[in-house]
């Protein structure tokens, strides 16, 4: 499948997705969601990979955000189908396999959003972070009033959201919105050592235990240890677990069939 927009590169067990409009530091037009929507739907399901990087194309942008010039003159509908298409791009992410947002730059509003639809966020020391929203008169509607609340608590969260300021890496890492800083011109091997080592590990040991982290979130502790224990027995019963264990025993390394 022949993408514009977007590029993705495949690194052995690895995946790696770049929003390629460096033009408009990769702002996120119906466009390039819509190749994001068919790349998740319809080619990485078939492909295997055990861990998925997302990153901007170019040195000074992850996404500056939904993009502005488009939006400016849709049509209520336009605009209610821009939210639905790009929160279910998101969404896709979110169930997918585990994500890494290397943020190698501006990651704002949209962008911000996207990197917190990923599962771990990796940012460059160059990286600026924030959610400028309310300085055009809208708010973050591609999730980030809920998945932000959830990873940096509501204070932080309405903090970021009710100024629009931006913050550099150093400060949204001591805050809780990225989980790492590195150099910037390491941003990508970092990236990739992590994905790596996802890699690695129990293929469904490491699904199943997304699925117990996100979905036992929003439940009550009761529920959520009810689902961890269905989950962790499913894992039980798998090859895989012989294996791993076996080889543990056996003092080598582990060779996950993903069974
Ligand atoms: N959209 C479109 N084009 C953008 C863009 C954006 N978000 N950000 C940058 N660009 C374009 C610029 O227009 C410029 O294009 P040309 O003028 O050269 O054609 C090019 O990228 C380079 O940008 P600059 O010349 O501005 O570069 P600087 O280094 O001077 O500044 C900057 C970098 C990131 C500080 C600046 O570009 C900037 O402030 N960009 C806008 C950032 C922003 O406001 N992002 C949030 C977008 S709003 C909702 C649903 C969705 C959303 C909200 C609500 N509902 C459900 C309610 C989502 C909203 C957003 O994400």
């Amino acid at each position: 499948m022949a993408f514009k927009l977007i590029e993705y590169k495949r690194e052995g067990d690895i995946g790696v997705l770049y929003i390629n409009r460096p033009q408009a530091l990769n702002a996120l037009n119906r466009e390039t969601l819509g190749e994001m929507k068919s790349f998740l739907k319809d080619v990485l399901p078939g492909e295997g990979l055990r861990a998925l990087i997302v990153t901007g194309a170019g040195d000074k942008a992850f996404v500056a955000g939904a993009d502005i010039k488009e939006m400016y003159d849709m049509t209520d509908g336009e605009f209610e189908d821009y939210i639905e298409l790009a929160q279910g791009v998101y969404e896709l992410i979110e169930n997918s396999i585990p994500s890494i947002a290397a943020i190698n730059g501006y990651a704002l509003g949209g962008g911000c959003e996207l990197a917190l639809a990923c599962d771990v966020r990796i940012a460059s020391d160059k990286a600026k972070l924030g959610f400028p929203e309310v300085k055009l008169g809208i708010f973050p509607g591609w999730g980030g009033t809920q998945r932000a609340t959830r990873l940096i608590g509501p204070g932080k969260a309405k903090e970021l959201i009710f100024t629009g300021e931006m913050i550099d890496a150093q400060e949204a890492q001591r805050i809780g919105l990225v989980e790492r800083v590195v150099p910037h011109e390491k941003l990508m091997e970092e990236a990739k050592n992590l994905a790596s080592t996802i890699a690695k590990r129990g293929p469904i040991a490491v699904r199943l235990a997304k699925t117990a982290i996100n979905a036992g979130y929003d439940m009550d502790l009761k529920k959520a240890l009810l689902l961890e224990k269905s989950l962790v027995s499913i894992c039980f019963k798998s090859e895989d677990r012989v294996e791993g264990m076996k080889a543990f025993l056996e003092k080598r390394e582990p060779s996950f069939k993903s069974k």
